[in-house]
């Protein structure tokens, strides 16, 4: 596995250097922040930031994301010129030596929490997700969470919400589908692997459908263009928001098939009505069992890109919400522990 960790750019308060200092990174995730969705990404932005990467000797070849615009996921007409300004984009990272491009489709809105620092027995805080508080909330009244990348007005979040209720999960899929025929072949000419990041959380909110929520989501997704370059960024902490989601068992069957390409590796303490905390990656703090799905990709011979997910907020650090350096390194840092472990001593032969 290539281990590896987020950044979001020069204005990221996580310096590079200190990245540095985690054990056994391999590379950093990043984007183009500055580009407007749905925009091609400009090759000499792009070299920018490869570079900015590569001085502290970090190798730049996955990106984390590339936006899907709106009217792609509502099936619009002009879906077709945002398609291509997609492949386009893909082009230019290809040529790069980007290898894997994380996206999702969730509709509106990123990953989403009721509260983004709420505390820990141990003091430490982290975010968390309230299923009564995010379908009982007019979303007109929600403040700006950071995982919405898009600072839409209320009017704008209405009229949305408002289209997405012709979609339905029937229409996002067949929207998804549509997307995917046509971006996949230019991902596997520019030797990229698509990677789509689960919906989180697994659960429709505010109304809006969601199709990337369980193993059912997942293998429907893979078989609507069945080649590696259609292939799942797998995240424990987003699926692990469903206590009927079995991980490991799923990282076997995608894993087996060579269809994960990113490994989300982060956990949360889940009850069965689907609220949860953020905790650390330990899995005996939280419900996802970290050792059990580590097996399970050392069991596949899971040979792609890893990284630690969000973290809690420890030690006094201010930060991005999940997203800061210190829990992330050692999440990072156990991960390294648990990979090693499987590798060299509980390997049957
Ligand atoms: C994150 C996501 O919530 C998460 O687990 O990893 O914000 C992820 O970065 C995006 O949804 C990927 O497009
Ligand atoms: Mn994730």
């Amino acid at each position: 596995m290539k281990m590896s960790f987020r950044w979001y750019g020069d204005t990221d308060p996580v310096k590079l250097h200190s990245v540095r200092q985690i054990p056994n990174m391999h590379g950093i995730v990043s984007a183009l922040y500055d580009v407007p969705l749905g925009d091609v990404w400009p090759l000499d932005k792009i070299h920018a930031l490869k570079n900015s990467i590569e001085k502290h000797r970090f190798a730049f070849e996955v990106v984390e994301s590339v936006g899907v615009h709106e009217d792609i996921k509502l099936g619009k007409p002009s879906r077709n010129r945002w398609i291509d300004n997609y492949c386009q984009s893909l082009a230019n990272l290809g040529s790069v030596g980007v290898k894997v491009v994380c996206y999702n489709f969730m509709p509106v809105f990123d990953w989403t929490r009721t509260e983004l620092d709420r505390p820990l027995p141990d003091g430490s805080n982290s975010g968390a997700f309230d299923v009564n508080s995010a379908t009982r909330a007019d979303v007109s009244k929600w403040k700006y969470l950071p995982g919405w990348d898009i600072r839409y007005t209320h009017e704008q979040v209405s009229a949305l919400l408002a289209d997405y209720q012709s979609v339905g999960e029937e229409g996002l899929r067949d929207h998804l589908a549509y997307f995917l025929e046509r971006v996949v072949p230019a991902a596997r000419k520019a030797g990229i692997k698509m990677a789509i990041h689960p919906d989180d959380p697994p659960r429709p909110i505010f109304g809006l459908p969601r199709i990337v929520k369980n193993r059912g989501d997942l293998r429907h997704i893979l078989d609507m263009v069945k080649e590696p370059a259609n292939g799942l960024t797998f995240c424990t902490g987003s699926l692990g928001a469903d206590l009927r989601n079995d991980l490991p068992a799923m990282v076997r069957e995608f894993s087996g098939e060579r269809r994960i390409h990113f490994a989300h590796m982060r956990n949360v303490k889940t009850d069965a009505k689907g609220n949860f905390q953020e905790v650390s990656h330990y899995s005996q703090d939280g419900s996802v069992d970290m050792a059990a799905v580590v097996r399970a990709y050392q069991d596949t011979g899971f040979d792609g890109y890893v990284r630690p997910d969000h973290g809690r907020m420890i030690w006094g650090e201010k930060g991005n919400p999940g997203y800061g350096l210190y829990d992330r390194a050692l999440g990072g840092a156990y991960l390294n522990g648990l990979w090693e472990a499987a590798e060299k001593y509980t390997r049957p032969n």
